[in-house]
């Protein structure tokens, strides 16, 4: 397929090449520093082209048993014993190489994943880097990052990470516990292993010792093996709430510790105060990120009444210049859906919406033919019963309602199973103020939305999950404190 095949918004094709880096025909699985054959593969496919990009191994329970194996001996022998500013060097070199080679990560992110080459340019890649330098940072100074405290690491970590931030989350997983002097077992998401594979390969570029670091693909039954592994100590998993209760199950009385990143539902609430021009911006930023493929996104509106019909026709007006297309063009703004299981869950949830009886727009232009694709979409009328109001829909979908007052706002918005991430928009501090604590859930944007840092705690409430990625919250889930 042809970058002409695509469409453009009106602008000239400026597609990002491929051509300055190498995608392996095939992968195996990164094990105890060697790459290893697994008995069967599976496609990795671009979402944007139906095209197979590359092959990976399935790893199957004796594959993870040898990662779990290779992790416990490089934990045991050599990297809890490393001294703390040694591994630290090792993080620095990963981050340092993450940023050497950060065009090619943001190409392959695009092309395995589907979102806008902006976006793994701009977002993924350079706080995958920043997760590698901050807790590089860490790694000799953790008794300070706990005062008063001992503090030691805990052992074999079973990480399992989903599709909408293959990189950044394999960043998050990955940087903190080994700073905390523990190795790592880790389950790309199926649809997505190659920015996984290709750190495996900046990892052994990097020098570090066999073990530390293992990168075993696979589909949901390779993450429930590393997940039920006795020799593995801590699980962190990000992804489906589904999936992350039934590993709450599979880990209780087993004396694992563990951390869930859960799904979410996003609040966005727009006060008549608030500038609305940046307003509009911020709910398309909240909703259209990475195709709404995102555990935090703004996925529910909620507007002052006064001006609803003002915010809802600039924002329709705004979505109508967005551009659906190929990823790895630059002017591109929403990219493919990020497979085709996605894309019926997403097409399913808005017919519901419309047999609700939710109000439906979609803007005017078209999308490409090949691969998978879905307009920004916008419901109104919807009620707080609706489906598309209180389940993640994971997609390009906005549910919009209007409110009066505060506590209305606040009262609508904890309404629902999530409590990960909302919004507020208001010219008053003090309002800010009032919003930030009524709300139920873990990060509350003030007149922004989607901001990340990896010095800033990130975790949810309720079915949001249990624990902080971040900051120190965050490091002290990969270490034993003890005071
Ligand atoms: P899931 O279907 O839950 O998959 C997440 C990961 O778990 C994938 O690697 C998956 O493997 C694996 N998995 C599936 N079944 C498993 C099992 N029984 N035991 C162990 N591992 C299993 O989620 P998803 O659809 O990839 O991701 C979307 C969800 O992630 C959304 O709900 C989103 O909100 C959430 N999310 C949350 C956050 C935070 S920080 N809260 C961040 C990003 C995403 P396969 O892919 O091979 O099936």
């Amino acid at each position: 397929m042809s970058a002409n095949d695509f469409l453009s918004g009106g602008f000239a094709a400026a597609p990002e090449s491929s051509d300055h880096f190498e995608i392996k025909k095939s992968y195996d699985l990164f094990i105890d520093g060697k790459w290893v054959k697994a008995p069967k593969q599976f496609e990795t496919i671009n979402p944007a082209t139906d095209e197979v990009i590359s092959r990976v191994g399935f790893a199957g329970k004796k594959e993870v048993n040898q990662a779990v194996k290779g992790a416990r001996k490089a934990y045991d022998n050599l990297w809890s014993k490393m001294p703390p500013a040694e591994r630290g060097k090792y993080l620095f070199r990963i981050a340092r190489l993450i940023q050497e080679r950060a065009r090619e990560f943001a190409v392959v992110e695009s092309m395995d994943g589907g979102k806008p080459i902006r976006e793994s340019r701009d977002v993924d890649v350079p706080l995958a880097a920043a997760h590698f330098f901050y807790h590089a940072g860490w790694a000799d100074k953790l008794k300070y990052a706990f005062p008063g405290a001992e503090v030691s690491s805990i052992g074999v970590v079973g990480q399992v990470i989903p599709w909408n931030f293959p990189l950044l989350m394999a960043a998050w997983k990955i940087a903190p516990a080994l700073a905390c002097g523990n190795t790592v077992v880790l389950k790309p998401a199926e649809t997505t292993p190659l920015t996984a594979l290709k750190l495996a390969e900046l990892i052994q570029d990097a020098g570090l010792p066999p073990g530390v670091v293992n990168i075993v693909t696979g589909a949901g039954d390779t993450g429930q093996a590393l997940i039920e592994h006795p020799d593995v100590d801590k699980v962190a998993f990000t992804g489906s709430t589904a999936v992350g209760k039934a590993i709450r199950r599979s880990v209780a009385g087993t004396g694992k510790r563990f951390t869930l990143e859960l799904g979410g539902k996003a609040a966005n609430i727009v006060f008549e105060d608030a500038p609305i021009n940046e307003a509009v911006e911020g709910i398309v930023n909240g909703i259209f990120f990475n195709q709404g493929h995102v555990c935090c996104a703004g996925s529910r509106l909620f507007v002052q009444e006064s001006i609803a019909d003002k915010v809802i026709k600039k924002l329709k007006k705004r979505i109508e210049s967005l551009v659906v297309g190929n990823p790895l063009d630059k002017n591109t703004d929403i990219g493919a859906i990020n497979s085709g299981e996605q894309l019926a869950r997403i097409k399913n949830l808005v017919k519901v919406g419309k047999d609700e009886g939710a109000c439906m727009w979609q803007p005017s232009g078209g999308v490409p033919r090949k691969g998978n694709w879905f307009k920004p979409t916008l419901f109104t009328e919807c009620a707080q019963s609706h489906r598309i109001v209180q389940e993640e829909i994971f997609g390009p979908v906005l549910a919009i309602q209007t409110f009066r007052t505060p506590q209305e706002a606040i009262a609508k918005a904890n309404n629902t199973p999530y409590g990960l991430s909302g919004g507020v928009w208001t010219d008053k501090g003090s309002k800010i103020f009032k919003m930030t604590t009524g709300l139920n859930a873990g990060v509350v944007w003030a007149n922004t939305f989607n901001k990340f840092d990896p010095t800033s705690p990130f975790g949810g409430y309720k079915e949001s999950g249990i624990g902080r990625e971040g900051g120190l919250h965050g490091l002290s889930a990969y270490c034993q404190v003890s005071y």
